[in-house]
């Protein structure tokens, strides 16, 4: 069959295609960088599935110079024959058929379009150019599409090759026209996703080239999430040396759990179902959350360490610095929640926490010293959970007018509706009087903070709810913290952190992050986090007056002007030497300032480097200080 000459069917296949194109967001969510790298987790989550399926252990993602990218694994090779059902060759259906790989694959599990679950067709309709080539009965067989899916040629073979050499290798140029943001890999972006799986598939290798600059990474694990927990512990300090680790299955759902305490007082636990990161949770984490507890219990119980009389562990005291990945592979899994990253599926939950729970108790019991420790921590955990719960009585805010527990520092915002308002957490006494003058009072509240607020990252609840700050921000928040918390109850719906562009601001507005991140997750996560941004130049002509961030934008707009115009370019001072007027008009006015959305792409490393910037560990903070100190050059600004 030609190009030129296609039949009804073919023409079906365009269209639906084109309807891609036309909605592609409805299938890979954004034409942004996110989406872009989507394209990328398409092809090589059907690699994975091969994997799973147990014919490939080598997958290669190669960046080429061109922005193409090309994937290649060993498994047996997309079937080359004709498909019955559509009369072109299978290995041309799965890449110009909407949802052609699951309908058409058998079996197995199915990893599957990473969060969508779209599969190539739709790569291929969102590409300029995309070649596949296919190793299979000494054979090398070849298509190529182009212009969002149209086939050049039919599947053909273009060469022989070598009779033990099997597997299928794809390369994809994403449309520029669809992609207007950016068609840039981010080479981080990819090696982190390319490790995730290689840590959640044990014995796979994943193989990272970049022939932009020259550089390549390989992963593989044999010891899978056991590795992934080690490496996700590297920054802290266990304290039991072994890392624990159970497995099992029941009704084709497998389940892999492994876990180690730290002496930190944060939980860190990542669940997955079919190597997508369940961000929000589900049947699976919630059962094995449910085992940890009830085991942990029983045993303290039995051997004395809790009393008769005396109140269980919560789950939150046996959580306290935990880091643990919790892995499902399941034949159906239903996705639900607001970002589809919650496992639904009811019967999961017995399952696991059937088979976490007797592979604890049996560790347990076969590892008395390691029991005893892990035990005197939530015990440590549950009692300073009782001495927090007086201090957070304290920052209950009754209602939107209870304003008696802030000492007079809040200054609140008129307006009642949520959604409108908006606080702004200001360095130093002297920025947040300015703010209070030049505020729109309306709709916008300010707090000024005194100094450097306390390293949540080194204290545990009760220190940090004895801190007065902390107390101040959390009571002003409305959502209370830790098992009160409730995002429905948050008062404002911008949280806007205004501190100076030099390096105290920086460590204020890490610090503020870290107390975000580790009792407010949610509000970093749902993007309600916002980084003031102070302008650094004013640029004067004539009567415009033109505020720019940096000296990219500065001279960007020194370009428009015309070569006679006379003007004059002012550094802009701190906040705090900012009048009201100045700082309303360059800062907080909501028509003209910029706000720069603080964002958790990659929740884990996001935990990774904050433990490593706020942690007890001195020596990783240095190596990334030693590691980061040339890209830090304009540290004043
Ligand atoms: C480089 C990226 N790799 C792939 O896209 C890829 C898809 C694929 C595959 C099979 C083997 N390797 C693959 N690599 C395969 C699957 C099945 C049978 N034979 C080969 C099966 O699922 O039963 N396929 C994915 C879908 C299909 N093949 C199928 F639908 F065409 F069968």
């Amino acid at each position: 069959m030609k190009s030129d000459n296609y039949g009804v069917e073919s023409i079906q296949v365009l269209e639906g295609l084109e309807a891609v194109r036309k909605r592609p967001g409805m299938y890979i969510g954004t034409t942004g960088e996110r989406g872009l790298h989507h394209l990328v987790w398409e092809i090589v989550d059907n690699a994975v599935d091969e994997s799973l399926a147990g014919f490939c252990d080598d997958i290669e993602i190669v960046i080429n110079t061109d922005e193409s990218v090309t994937v290649k694994d060993d498994g047996r090779g997309i079937p080359t024959g004709i498909h019955p059902k559509t009369g072109i060759s299978t290995v041309e259906t799965i890449f110009t058929v909407l949802h052609a790989g699951g309908k058409f694959g058998g079996g197995g599990y199915k990893v599957s379009g990473g969060l969508h679950g779209v599969g190539a067709s739709v790569v291929n309709a969102l590409s300029s150019w995309l070649e596949v080539r296919i190793y299979q009965n000494e054979n090398v067989y070849f298509e190529r599409f182009e212009n969002g899916g149209h086939s050049v040629k039919p599947l053909e073979i273009i060469d022989t090759c070598d009779k033990n050499r099997t597997g299928t290798v794809v390369t994809f140029k994403p449309d520029p026209e669809i992609f207007k943001e950016t068609t840039i890999f981010d080479y981080d972006t990819l090696k982190n996703r390319a490790r995730e799986l290689a840590f959640l598939n044990k014995g796979l290798r994943i193989k990272l080239i970049d022939l932009r600059h020259d550089k390549s990474e390989e992963f593989l694990y044999n010891g899978g999430v056991i590795e992934y927990v080690r490496m996700l512990n590297g920054n802290k300090k266990p304290i039991h040396d072994s890392i624990i680790y159970i497995e099992g299955s029941e009704s084709d759902i497998e389940i892999e759990v492994a876990l180690q305490y730290n002496d930190g007082y944060s939980s860190n636990i990542y669940s997955f179902t079919n190597n997508i990161n369940t961000l929000e949770g589900g049947t699976h984490e919630d059962g094995v959350k449910m085992a940890l507890s009830r085991i942990i219990n029983n045993y303290a119980k039995k051997n004395n360490f809790i009393k008769a009389n005396e109140d269980s562990l919560s789950i939150d005291d046996v959580k306290e610095g935990i880091t643990m990945i919790i892995s499902c592979k399941h034949p159906d899994p239903q996705f639900e929640g607001q970002t589809k990253t919650k496992l639904g599926n009811v019967e999961v939950k017995k399952i696991a926490s059937n088979i976490f729970g007797n592979g604890l108790e049996k560790f347990l019991l076969e590892n008395p010293n390691e029991a005893k420790i892990i035990i005197e921590k939530a015990m440590l955990a549950s009692r300073a959970r009782m001495a927090a719960k007086k201090a957070r009585e304290l920052t209950r805010r009754k209602s939107d007018l209870d304003v008696v527990n802030f000492g007079g520092k809040l200054v609140d915002c008129k307006e009642k509706d949520p959604s409108v308002c908006e606080i702004f957490l200001v360095e130093g006494d002297s920025a947040g009087g300015s703010a209070i003058k030049g505020r729109d009072s309306m709709t916008q509240a300010i707090l000024p903070l005194r100094g450097k607020i306390l390293n949540v990252e080194k204290a545990r609840i009760d220190r940090a709810l004895s801190n007065e700050e902390i107390r101040t921000i959390i009571t002003a928040f409305g959502t209370g913290i830790g098992n009160d918390f409730d995002i429905s109850k948050l008062r404002y719906n911008k949280i806007i952190i205004m501190t100076d562009a030099d390096v105290d601001g920086s460590h204020i507005r890490v610090l503020l992050l870290t107390l975000f991140y580790r009792f407010f997750r949610p509000i970093v996560e749902q993007g309600h986090v916002y980084a003031a941004q102070p302008p650094l130049y004013c640029i004067k002509h004539g009567k415009t007056i033109k505020y720019v961030l940096n000296e990219e934008e500065r001279d960007e707009y020194l370009s428009t002007l015309n070569a006679n115009t006379k003007y004059d370019i002012m550094r802009m001072k701190g906040l705090g030497e900012m009048d009201a007027e100045e700082l309303n008009e360059t800062t907080m006015d909501i028509e003209k300032r910029v706000l720069r959305k603080i964002t958790v792409d990659d929740v884990i490393a996001a935990d990774a480097s904050f433990s490593k910037l706020m942690g007890e560990e001195v020596e990783p903070r240095k190596k990334f200080i030693e590691e980061n100190a040339i890209y830090a050059q304009n540290l004043d600004i």
